[in-house]
């Protein structure tokens, strides 16, 4: 069997270091994502001689276009896939409940909750179907703790934390490995989306300690993916090391 992994939300962040990482190791990868154009640049970036790098073009919120991107993969690449990272996701606002803007609750649960469902409705059959596979879904400290203003944030990312111990009661029988991937702060484009394009806001989230990078997370998940058929890492915490808890660092701010 071939070593394919499909990583959603590969535009930015995490997805796309992930995507690095994967291709770097001679995986094949099926990249997914809303901005076209980010896709159709790395797909040119990673794809060689010997590795195939497919796209899907689709937004995790919409069932319809994500079981029609999935159906739309050729046969050999799915019978080869073994890997799917439920990456995409996002915090949009930060603040009291009765100040927020009813949208952004709707964006993060449908993305983060409601999104992951959808995709992985979508490829758990492809790889039940292959007889073994793995899942690795992004959560958060943000699903392990909360925070003031982290509100429905938190909620949907210990939703992803719930879903993840779920779905390895689901596939244990199968040989599908879970894995739940929990990060503290990293700089991404993640806090200048959650800002609304705010930068100043979002650079002031990093300043004063050294936080993770995507490639950190990037390396964990390849970690976690290439562990022994008998070894799964169910759930991994990952922290800069000047963060203690979701709301406790050591910052060095003059
Ligand atoms: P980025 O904003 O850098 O990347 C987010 C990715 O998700 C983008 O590729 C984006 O692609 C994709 N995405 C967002 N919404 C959708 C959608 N509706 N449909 C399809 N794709 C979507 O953030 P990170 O890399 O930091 O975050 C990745 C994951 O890690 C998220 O689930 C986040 O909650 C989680 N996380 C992040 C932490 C951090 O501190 N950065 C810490 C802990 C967890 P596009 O816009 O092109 O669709
Ligand atoms: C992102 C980390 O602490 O900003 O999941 O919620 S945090």
């Amino acid at each position: 069997m071939g070593k394919v992994a499909l990583i959603t939300g590969a535009t930015a962040g995490f997805g796309e270091a992930t995507a690095i990482r994967f291709a770097n190791e001679g995986w094949d990868l099926i990249l997914t994502g809303r901005r076209l154009d980010r896709l159709k640049n790395l797909q040119q970036q990673l794809k060689t001689a010997s590795n195939r790098v497919e796209i899907l073009n689709f937004d995790v919120r919409n069932e319809t276009e994500v079981i029609a991107a999935i159906s739309s993969l050729s046969e050999d690449l799915v019978g080869d896939l073994t890997v799917l990272v439920n990456n995409a996701g996002l915090a949009v606002g930060r603040g009291p409940m009765d100040e927020a803007v009813t949208d952004d609750w709707e964006r993060m649960i449908d993305t983060n909750i409601k999104g992951l469902l959808y995709v992985s409705k979508a490829v758990i059959p492809l790889l039940k179907a292959n007889g073994s596979g793995h899942i690795v879904n992004l959560a958060s400290i943000a699903g392990k703790e909360v925070y003031a203003g982290g509100n429905v944030y938190c909620a949907t990312k210990h939703a992803v934390d719930a879903l993840s111990r779920s779905m390895r009661l689901d596939l244990v029988n199968f040989g599908i490995k879970v894995s739940n991937i929990a990060p503290g702060a990293a700089e991404t484009e993640f806090s200048i989306v959650r800002f609304k394009g705010d930068e100043e806001t979002a650079n002031s989230v990093y300043r004063g300690f050294e936080p993770l990078k995507a490639q950190d997370i990037a390396d964990a998940i390849f970690y976690v993916c290439n562990c022994p058929p008998h070894v799964t890492i169910s759930d991994l915490v990952i922290m800069p090391t000047a963060q203690a808890s979701s709301t406790v660092f050591n910052k060095k701010i003059d």
